[in-house]
C-alpha cells in the first residue's frame, strides 16, 4: 500500500513549523507501519497534547487525541478492550516525562503491549519553549531565560531503571535507522519505549543558537554514536544510540486475562 493511503492528506498542511522533527517522525512511523504491512484497521495511534501530538491527526488509522500526559492511560485501556490491535503512543517529553511521567512508568513496569514513541526536543513546543524533564543543565527556555538549574533525565535509563521490556533510541538525523527501530519496537510484544530526538527550531533552537533545522539535525550526528562503539570509550560525552533493551517477557493484557481465568477457576 503507498504510504500516502496511510495519511489523511484532507488536513494538510499540517501545523508544525517548516524543519520540525515532528513530521520526519511521522515519516518513519508511516514507513515502518508500511514495512510490516499492517492492516490499517488493525493500528490505533494514541495521542495525549502538544506539537508531538498532533500526529493522529494526520494519520489514517483508528485515532485518539486525548489530554497532555494521559495518552498511555488511554492506550493502556484501548489495549485491554481489544488486545488484538497494535497500539502506539506518540508523545513529547513534556507529555511522557513531566505529567505523564508517572503513566510511563507504570506502562514499563507492567510491561503494557504498547509502542511508546517519545519525540525529545528537549522543550516545550506547543505551549512557547518552557523547560522540559530533558532540558540539557544550562540550557535555555523561557522559563530559563538565564539557562536552566535542573538536571535533565536521561530517558533510555529512565525506561530501562521502570522494568520496559525494550528500549531504544535514535533521531531525526538518522532516518533509516528509525524506520528499522520503530519496525522493531511495533513487533516487540511488550512495552517498547524508543526516544527519537527531533528539532525544535522555533524555540529549542533559537534560544540556544542552535542554528538551522539541518544544523541542528548535523548535531544529533556528531553527538551520538552506535551503542557499544569505540568512540564512546573515547568521548564518554557522546551520547549512545541503537537498542539497549530488548527481552522476551509476558506482556500484560496476556497475564491479566490469564489471572482472571485462574481466579474463575477455569
Ligand atoms: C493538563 C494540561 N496541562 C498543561 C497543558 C498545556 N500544554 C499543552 S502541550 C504542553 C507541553 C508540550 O510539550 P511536549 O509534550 O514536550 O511536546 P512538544 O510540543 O514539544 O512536541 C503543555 C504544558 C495542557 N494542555 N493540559
Ligand atoms: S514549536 Fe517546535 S516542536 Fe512545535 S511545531 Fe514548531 S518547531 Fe515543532
Amino acid at each position: 500500500m503507498p504510504v500516502t493511503d496511510y495519511l489523511r492528506t484532507r488536513f494538510f498542511p499540517q501545523i508544525w513549523c517548516s524543519g520540525c522533527g515532528h513530521g520526519q517522525i511521522m515519516g518513519g512511523l508511516v514507513r515502518a507501519v508500511e514495512e510490516l504491512g499492517l492492516d490499517k484497521n488493525n493500528v490505533v495511534i494514541v495521542s495525549g497534547i502538544g506539537c508531538s501530538s498532533r500526529m493522529p491527526g494526520y494519520l489514517d488509522f483508528h485515532t485518539l487525541h486525548t489530554l497532555h500526559g494521559r495518552a498511555l492511560a488511554f492506550a493502556a485501556g484501548v489495549k485491554m478492550g481489544k488486545p488484538e490491535l497494535n497500539v502506539i503512543v506518540p508523545m513529547g517529553d513534556g507529555d511522557a516525562t513531566a505529567i505523564g511521567g508517572n503513566h510511563l512508568i507504570h506502562a514499563a513496569r507492567r510491561n503494557a503491549d504498547l509502542t511508546a514513541i517519545v519525540m525529545n526536543n528537549n522543550i516545550y513546543g506547543m505551549t512557547g519553549g518552557q523547560s522540559s524533564p530533558t532540558t540539557p543543565l544550562s540550557a535555555k527556555s523561557t522559563t530559563a531565560p538565564a539557562g536552566n538549574l535542573d538536571p535533565s533525565f536521561d530517558l533510555v535509563e529512565l525506561a530501562k531503571g521502570a522494568g520496559a521490556s525494550f528500549v531504544a533510541r535514535t533521531t531525526t538525523y538518522h532516518a533509516t535507522e528509525m524506520q528499522q527501530i520503530i519496525v522493531k519496537a511495533i513487533k516487540h510484544k511488550g512495552f517498547s519505549f524508543v526516544e527519537i530526538l527531533s528539532q525544535c527550531p522555533t524555540y529549542f533552537g533559537r534560544k540556544n543558537r542552535g542554528g538551522s533545522p539541518t544544523e541542528m539535525m548535523k548535531r544529533f550526528a556528531e553527538m551520538t554514536t552506535p551503542v557499544g562503539s569505540a568512540k564512546k570509550k573515547e568521548n564518554p560525552e557522546l551520547l549512545e544510540r541503537g537498542i539497549f533493551v530488548d527481552e522476551d517477557r509476558p506482556e500484560y493484557s496476556s497475564r491479566y486475562f490469564e489471572h482472571i481465568q485462574r481466579v474463575r477457576g477455569k
